[in-house]
C-alpha cells in the first residue's frame, strides 16, 4: 500500500517547467508567490494519479458514502498539509533547498482557505482529513466563497475588516467541473396539474429564476493510503443566453437579474459564528449549494442503480448543524416531483438518509425563517415543509392527546417561522451532540421534548482534530521528537502517545519536551515581534486564548483578571511573580460591537501595560492580529497555558482545547464541553479548572437568583477592575468608552439580566486557579510531567476516532483501499 516513490529530480524538474510555463520565467526571476504556485502544480501532480485512482476503485467497488454537507469548510493552508499526507514532505523540502528555496517561506505565499467561521468550519476540515485518511467514501458538500473570512487588521486597538480576496492569485488545487453543473431554481409559483392516468397531482414550479452552479473539486489527500477523496464546492454562475427558456428569452431585465443573483449568491461567508441574522441571501445560499449537492448525489446513484427507493443504502447526508438542514425538503422534492415516488415511499428514503448534528445551545444562533421570506424565494420547498410539519403535528398529537404545549413547543412551523433544528429532528434518523456534556443538556434541557418522544435518534459523537495538521505539520520538532521515541504509529493512531507516559518522569525527556516547547515560543516571539511589533520574553509563561470572539467564551473574564495583576503589580513592587505573557487571538463578528468593543479594551490594556516600564519583565499582553488556521498551527505550539474558560454549559464542545493539550499545554478552564473528558483523561490534577459548574449556571438561569451587585459590593479587588472600566484609567481620553461593558456586568440601566455570563461570579474562583497556575510553573520538573501528560493522554481526541464513532454507529459505511498502479 505504500506510496510511489518521490522522484527528487523530476520534482525539480517539474517545477521549473512550471514557472516557465505559468510565468515565462526563470527560477531567479519568478516571485515567491509564483514559485508557490509552481510547486504546488508540482504537488498537485503528484495527487492526479492517487486521485483517479480512487475515483476508479471505488467506481468498482460501488460504496455507500457520506455527504458532509457544510455552510463552512475551514481548510486552511493546502500545499503542506498536501505534502505531509503524500508523506513528501522532507522530500520537497530537500529538493527545494537544492534549488535555493525555503519551505517555510513557499508555504507562506499560500493564503488560508478561510471558508469558515470557526469551531463547526475546522471540524468540517478535519473531518475530511480523518475521512481520507481511515479510507471511507466522502464528499465534502459546500460553497466556493469568493471572499472568506475577513482578514482582521488592528488599528488604533479596534479591529477593520478587510476583505479576504483569497482567490486573486488563483487557486492551484481546485479543478472546475463544469459537466457537472446544476440549475438551483428561486421564487415564482407552483402549478398542480392533476393527472388522470395516473391519478396524482404534478407540481411545476414556474416564473422563477434560476442560477447554475458550478462545482469546483479540492483533493483531501489521505495521510500515506493512496486515497484521495472530494471536497466539492458550488460556484454560481448566470444561466447563459442559449440555456434560457424559449419563455424568458428576449427579457432582458430577467436576464440581469438572474446574473446578479448568480454574483451575489457566493460572494462572501457570513462572518457570524454562532448568531442567527436572518438575512434572506443566506436563505439563498443555503437552498443554492443543498438543491446542486443533492441533485448530485441523486445522478451519481442514478447512473448505476434503478431503484431510487434504495438510496439511503449508498448515500447518506450528515447535516453540519441546520444550515443544510433545506436539503431534507430537496430531496423530497426531488423524490416526489422528479422520481414520481409516493409520499410514504419518498419519506421513507429522505428520513434514512439525513442525520443532524447540533453544534451549540446558544439560543441565538437557532435558525428560524419567516414563513413569509421562505415560501417567497422556495414556494415548492416549502409546500412540502407545510406537509412534513402536518404529519409531524399530527404524531406529536397522537403520542400526546390534548397536550397543545408540546405541539406548540415541537412544531416545525409554529409563530410564523420555519424553524429549521425541529425539521432537521424530525427527519433525521439521528441528532447528535458533540461532546458529553453537551449531548446530556441537548437531552435534558434544549432538546427535552424531542427526546422524551424519540429518544432512540439522540446519541453524541464527542469532537476531535486532526494530528497531522496540528502536530505533524504545526509542531515539526514534537513530532521528531514523539517519533524517536515511541515510533511514528500515532500519526494514524493517536492514541499511542499514551506510550510517553514512561517517560514523564524521565529529566532527560522532560528537560528535551520543555526545550522544543522553549523553540516553539522563540518562533512565535519572532512572528509577535514581525507582526505586532511586541517584545515578548520566551521564557514568560506563555497564556494563550484563542477562538471567536463572544461573550460566552468570556475573553472579558481573561482580560479583567490581567487588569487585577497589574493592580496587585504595582501595588506590590516587591511581590514575587513569575513573568507572564497573555495572548489573545479573536476575531469579532463585523457587527457585534460588544465584542468589537472588547478587543479595543483587550488592546488598551496591553498598550498601558506593554509601556510601563517600572513591571516590564512581569507582564505582558499581546493581541495577535487575524487569528486563523495557519498561525493558529504556531500558537498551540508555543502555549503553555490553554485558556478554556466559557460559562459552563454554553460551549458545545470546543476543539481549540484539544489541541493545545495535542502539543503539551494544561487546560486552565471551567468544566464545559469537551473540557470534562479532558480532565477525564489526563486528570485533574494535570488540569487547573475553577468555577461554577454547568449544572448550577442552569439552576441560576432558570430561577433568576445571580447577583453580581453583591460580588461587586463585597470583594474590592473587582470592585476595583470593574471602576477602571469607567474612570478613564484604559481610556483616558474617552472614560465613557467602556462604559457598555460595566453596564452589561452590572445592569445598571439595560433590561436583560446582569452578568449574563457570570463573571463576576467565577472571578474569584479563576484568579485562585491562575494562582495554581503559577505555583505548579515554578516546578519545573512539575510543570514538564504535567506539560508531557498532557500529550501523552490526548489520545481520545483525534478526529480520527470521532470518524470511526460515526461510521460505527451512523453512517455505517466501508473501509475502501487503493492500490497505485
Ligand atoms: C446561525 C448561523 C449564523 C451560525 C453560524 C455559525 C450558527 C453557528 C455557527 C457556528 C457555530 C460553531 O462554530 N459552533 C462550534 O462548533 C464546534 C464544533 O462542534 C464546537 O466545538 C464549539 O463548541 C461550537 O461553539
Amino acid at each position: 500500500m505504500a506510496t510511489k516513490k518521490f522522484n527528487k529530480k523530476e520534482f525539480i524538474r517539474e517545477v521549473k517547467a512550471n514557472v516557465k510555463a505559468l510565468y515565462r520565467k526563470n527560477l531567479e526571476e519568478a516571485t515567491q508567490q509564483q514559485l508557490f504556485q509552481a510547486v504546488s502544480y508540482a504537488v498537485k501532480d503528484e495527487i492526479i494519479e492517487n486521485w483517479l485512482a480512487t475515483q476508479e476503485q471505488y467506481e468498482k467497488d460501488d460504496p455507500k458514502y457520506v455527504y458532509y454537507m457544510s455552510m463552512e469548510f475551514l481548510m486552511g493552508r493546502a500545499l503542506g498539509n498536501n505534502m505531509i499526507n503524500l508523506t513528501i514532505y522532507d522530500d520537497v523540502k530537500e529538493a527545494l533547498e537544492e534549488i535555493g528555496l525555503d519551505i517555510n517561506v513557499i508555504e507562506d505565499q499560500e493564503p488560508d482557505a478561510a471558508l469558515g467561521n470557526g469551531g463547526l468550519g475546522r471540524l468540517a476540515a478535519c473531518f475530511l482529513d480523518s475521512l481520507a485518511t481511515l479510507g471511507y467514501p466522502a464528499y465534502g458538500c459546500g460553497i466556493r466563497y469568493r471572499y472568506g473570512m475577513f482578514k482582521q487588521k488592528i488599528e488604533d486597538g479596534y479591529q477593520v475588516e478587510v476583505p479576504d480576496n483569497w482567490l486573486k492569485d488563483g487557486n492551484p488545487f481546485e479543478l472546475r467541473r463544469p459537466e457537472y453543473a446544476k440549475e438551483v431554481k428561486f421564487g415564482g409559483y407552483v402549478r398542480v396539474e392533476y393527472d388522470e392516468k395516473t391519478g396524482r397531482n404534478y407540481y411545476k414550479q414556474e416564473g422563477y429564476q434560476s442560477v447554475r452552479a458550478v462545482p469546483y473539486d479540492f483533493p483531501i489527500v489521505g495521510y500515506n493510503n493512496n486515497i484521495v477523496n472530494t471536497l466539492r464546492i458550488w460556484d454560481a454562475e448566470a444561466i447563459s443566453e442559449f440555456q434560457l427558456d424559449s419563455f424568458d428569452k428576449g427579457d432582458y431585465r430577467k436576464a440581469v437579474e438572474q446574473e446578479n443573483l448568480a454574483r451575489n449568491i457566493v460572494e462572501v461567508l457570513y462572518p457570524n459564528d454562532n448568531h442567527y441574522a436572518g438575512k434572506e441571501l443566506r436563505l439563498k445560499q443555503q437552498y443554492f449549494f443543498i438543491s446542486a449537492s443533492v441533485q448530485e448525489a441523486v445522478a451519481k446513484y442514478k447512473k448505476n442503480h434503478d431503484d431510487i427507493r434504495k438510496f439511503y443504502e449508498k448515500a447518506t447526508f450528515q447535516l453540519n448543524d441546520t444550515h443544510p438542514t433545506v436539503a431534507v425538503a430537496e430531496l423530497m422534492r426531488i423524490l416526489l416531483d422528479e422520481e414520481g415516488l409516493t409520499w410514504d415511499e419518498a419519506w421513507e428514503v429522505t428520513s434514512k438518509t439525513c442525520a443532524y448534528t447540533n453544534h451549540t445551545i446558544m439560543a441565538e444562533a437557532l435558525e428560524k425563517w419567516p414563513i413569509e421570506l421562505f415560501s417567497r424565494l422556495l414556494p415548492r420547498v416549502y409546500q412540502i415543509i407545510e406537509e412534513i410539519n402536518r404529519r409531524f403535528v399530527a404524531q406529536i398529537e397522537a403520542k400526546y392527546p390534548g397536550d397543545f404545549e408540546k405541539v406548540r413547543k415541537m412544531a416545525i412551523i409554529f409563530d410564523g417561522q420555519v424553524k429549521m433544528a425541529h425539521l432537521a429532528i424530525a427527519a433525521g434518523y439521528s441528532v447528535n451532540g458533540v461532546a458529553q456534556l453537551h449531548t446530556e443538556i441537548l437531552k435534558h434541557q434544549e432538546l427535552k421534548d424531542f427526546y422524551e418522544m424519540m429518544p432512540e435518534k439522540f446519541n453524541n459523537k464527542t469532537n476531535g482534530i486532526t494530528q497531522r495538521r496540528f502536530l505533524l505539520h504545526g509542531n515539526p520538532l514534537l513530532a521528531s521528537w514523539i517519533t524517536d521515541h515511541i515510533g511514528d504509529e500515532w500519526i494514524t493512531d493517536l492514541p499511542q502517545l499514551s506510550k510517553l507516559k514512561v517517560y514523564v518522569d524521565d529529566p532527560k525527556a522532560q528537560q528535551e519536551f520543555m526545550n522544543i516547547k522553549y523553540q516553539n515560543k522563540v518562533r512565535l516571539a519572532k512572528y509577535i515581534q514581525e507582526h505586532n511589533g511586541i517584545e515578548v520574553d520566551p521564557r514568560s509563561i506563555f497564556d494563550v486564548q484563542v477562538k471567536r470572539l463572544h461573550e460566552y467564551k468570556r475573553q472579558l473574564l481573561n482580560i479583567l483578571h490581567v487588569m487585577y495583576l497589574y493592580n496587585q503589580i504595582k501595588d506590590h513592587p516587591e511581590m514575587d511573580f513569575y513573568p507572564r505573557t497573555f495572548i489573545f487571538g479573536a476575531k469579532a463578528a463585523a457587527g457585534y460591537r460588544r465584542a468589537k468593543l472588547t478587543i479595543k479594551l483587550i488592546n488598551s490594556v496591553a498598550d498601558v501595560i506593554n509601556n510601563d516600564a517600572s513591571i516590564k519583565n512581569k507582564l505582558k499582553v499581546v493581541f495577535i492580529e487575524d487569528y486563523r488556521v495557519s498561525n493558529a498551527e504556531w500558537i498551540f505550539a508555543a502555549a503553555d497555558v490553554s485558556e478554556q474558560i466559557s460559562t459552563a454549559s454554553k460551549e458545545a464542545s470546543g476543539t481549540g482545547n484539544m489541541k493545545f493539550m495535542l502539543n503539551g499545554a494544561p487546560t486552565l478552564g471551567t468544566m464545559d464541553g469537551a473540557n470534562v473528558e479532558i480532565v477525564e483523561e489526563v486528570g485533574k490534577e494535570n488540569a487547573f479548572i475553577f468555577g461554577l459548574s454547568a449544572d448550577e449556571v442552569i439552576n441560576y438561569e432558570q430561577n433568576g437568583g445571580y447577583h453580581p451587585e453583591n460580588i461587586f459590593n463585597s470583594d474590592q479587588d473587582i470592585r476595583r477592575v470593574l471602576m477602571q472600566l469607567i474612570n478613564g484609567e484604559y481610556a483616558p481620553d474617552d472614560p465613557e468608552r467602556f462604559r457598555e461593558i460595566y453596564d452589561s456586568l452590572l445592569n445598571t440601566k439595560s433590561s436583560d439580566r446582569a452578568d449574563t455570563y457570570f463573571i463576576l461570579a467565577d472571578f474569584r474562583s479563576y484568579a485562585d486557579a491562575q494562582k495554581r497556575v503559577e505555583e505548579a510553573y515554578r516546578d519545573e520538573a512539575g510543570w514538564a510531567k504535567m506539560a508531557m501528560l498532557n500529550t501523552a493522554c490526548s489520545g481520545k481526541f483525534t478526529s480520527d476516532r470521532t470518524i470511526q464513532q460515526y461510521v460505527d454507529e451512523i453512517w455505517h459505511l466501508k473501509k475502501e483501499t487503493v492500490k497505485v498502479k
